[in-house]
């Protein structure tokens, strides 16, 4: 019997996005909503950003962008970030972002599939945008450059604002409610995630899931029966967000949330300890969503005593392991409470999270959210029912993707066709909420951040010298890092060394993914007869290497 949310089932709109975050007849507020945390007298409010979402869509239309074709941006994080992803999506075209820190290949491989049609990038990063485009012979007059500062644009690419309709042109344009079922079946974004194995996937997720998600987590997190309207935190909540506006984690509560909700949300272009301090004291930030070193730079760094948090009462941890002893050390010193919450691409982004009202000492990831059902299922198929046993979460509600882009085989691996969906996660049930334990699949996750083993398998096999290699993460100090298990050809053994391999790699991807765990040199990797490696025995290996 699979496990439901303890939470009663609420209202779904069956409608687009924009159609929830502006309902119509409903005033639209001219307050700042989005500003900026280093100059905070460049803010956007909804009725501005509603202008410049006409304006792009028409813009869209004029330049013949057919609806259903993906935009794609690259850029540290801006408050016309949330512009672009709302236009895109609201002009039924598909959004999907790229960490500006990928080297020029994965910024191409996102490129080609995710069938982008146009291309804005930061000028600060043009160069690499260009280099990227003409490895996959991506048209460069479909290259916009893309900043919220008029003087960075250069004469390299063109300039977004371009693109934009006048504003008497679009003030007549309207977006399509999407009603009923057509809102589930049209796509909006397309998040990058390599799931349970296998290469990073597009994931195909429609505006219902959006709106599904938003719903849900503004339930749990302000709506439960105990915060009445009078007392209810939202009207004083001040966001911080520095969590990347590519990752679905950030767009769910810097776009969808706090615009539906109006909170006034400080943007830092990227994440900077001092910074991220700085803004909270100065701007009275109520409260904020963190990935795990967040915490670990809170209780580790001396600058955190330097500076007044007691404005921020809630934080949201999640997108990797967050160890009880932690949490508590921090939510007692600070006096804050430290929610965690489990969320996945997949899942458009949150599945399982603690209530707002709620204080867990238990280092949980909470209940599931409304609408939801979860299983447990161990090795052999089986729901364990125990409480305290492991098992891998099947998790089904209505934010779960409709499935990865042109990859049939993927989603049938993940998606049953009754719709649950396999997480990949290993977690225990006891008294109504879920701690994660481990997980079953590839995944390896870096400062929050995905790392494909396969990618960097791949990789490795591409490095002279090199037979076979297996990647897998290793936890040092409180953080994972992946790290190589790697054989080698007769001509390169003794000579190749690990300094050589990590380099290789260290030279091909983004910072995250380097062999920050290192590399160990195996007589052979253990693959079954089918090719795919045996990881339980690589883990084995790890494990042992770290115990030395
Ligand atoms: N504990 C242990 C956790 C946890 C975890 C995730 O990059 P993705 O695909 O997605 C995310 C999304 C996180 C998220 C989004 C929205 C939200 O509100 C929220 O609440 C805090 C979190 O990380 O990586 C998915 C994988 O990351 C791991 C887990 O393995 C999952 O499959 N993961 N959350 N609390 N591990």
């Amino acid at each position: 019997m699979p496990r439901k949310s303890p939470h009663p089932d609420i209202d779904i709109p069956h409608c687009s996005l924009l159609s929830y975050l502006f309902p119509s007849g409903e005033p639209v507020s001219s307050n700042p909503l989005w500003l900026d945390a280093l100059e905070p007298s460049k803010s956007l409010s909804p009725a501005e950003v509603l202008i410049w979402i006409r304006r792009l869509a028409v813009g869209f239309n004029k330049l013949g962008i057919p609806e259903g074709s993906t935009i794609m941006l690259m850029t540290p994080n801006h408050i016309y970030v949330p512009v672009i992803y709302l236009a895109t999506v609201g002009s039924k075209r598909r959004f999907t972002g790229v960490n500006p820190v990928f080297t020029p290949e994965e910024v191409a491989y996102q490129l080609k599939a995710s069938k982008a049609t146009v291309f804005l990038v930061h000028p600060s990063i043009l160069e690499k945008g260009l280099e990227a485009a003409r490895r996959v012979n991506f048209p460069l007059d479909r290259i916009y450059q893309f900043s919220d500062n008029e003087s960075d644009i250069g004469s390299t690419a063109k300039d977004w604002k371009s693109i934009l309709a006048s504003e008497e042109e679009s003030s007549q344009w309207s977006w399509d409610p999407l009603l009923g079922d057509t809102s589930s079946k049209t796509v909006a974004v397309i998040n990058f995630s390599s799931g349970t194995t296998g290469l990073p996937k597009g994931t195909c997720i429609s505006h219902r899931n959006l709106v599904a998600n938003a719903v849900q987590s503004i339930f749990i997190r302000f709506y439960t029966p105990e915060a009445d309207s009078a007392t209810n935190p939202v009207n004083r909540e001040r966001g911080l967000s520095f969590l990347p506006l590519y990752h679905a984690y950030s767009q769910l509560w810097t776009i969808n949330i706090s615009c539906k909700l109006g909170i006034p949300t400080y943007i830092m272009p990227r994440f900077n300890f001092e910074e991220f301090l700085r803004s909270v004291e100065a701007y009275g930030i109520t409260s904020i969503q963190v990935v795990p070193p967040v915490l670990i730079m809170l209780s580790k760094r001396e600058e955190s005593s330097k500076y007044n948090l007691q404005s921020l009462k809630h934080i949201m941890c999640g997108a990797a392991p967050l160890s009880r002893e932690l949490q508590n050390e921090i939510s007692t010193r600070f006096g804050m409470t430290i929610a965690q919450g489990w969320g996945m691409t997949e899942v458009v982004c949150v599945g399982l999270m603690v209530p707002g009202f709620l204080h867990d000492d238990t280092g949980s990831v909470g209940p599931l959210l409304p609408n939801c059902e979860a299983m447990l299922v161990d090795e052999d198929g089986n729901e364990v029912l125990e409480e305290g046993k492991p098992g891998e979460v099947w998790f089904r509600g209505p934010q779960v993707m409709l499935g990865y882009l042109d990859n049939e085989e993927a989603t049938k691996a993940c998606k049953t066709t009754d719709g649950w969906f396999k997480t990949g996660d290993i977690a225990t049930f006891s008294k109504g909420m879920f701690t994660i334990v481990d997980r079953n699949k590839e995944l390896i996750k870096v400062n929050g951040l995905q790392v494909a083993p396969a990618e960097l398998e791949a990789l490795l096999l591409q490095c002279d010298g090199v037979s076979d290699a297996a990647v897998v993460g290793i936890n040092i100090n409180d953080e994972e890092r992946p790290r190589a298990y790697v054989s080698v050809q007769p001509h390169a053994k003794g000579k190749l060394t690990e300094d050589d391999i990590v380099k290789f790699v260290g030279d091909r991807v983004a910072k995250h993914k380097r062999l920050t765990g290192g590399v160990s040199f195996v007589d052979e990797v253990p693959r079954l007869a089918s090719g795919k490696i045996v990881r339980k025995a690589v883990k084995e290996w790890a494990k042992q290497d770290i115990e030395r």
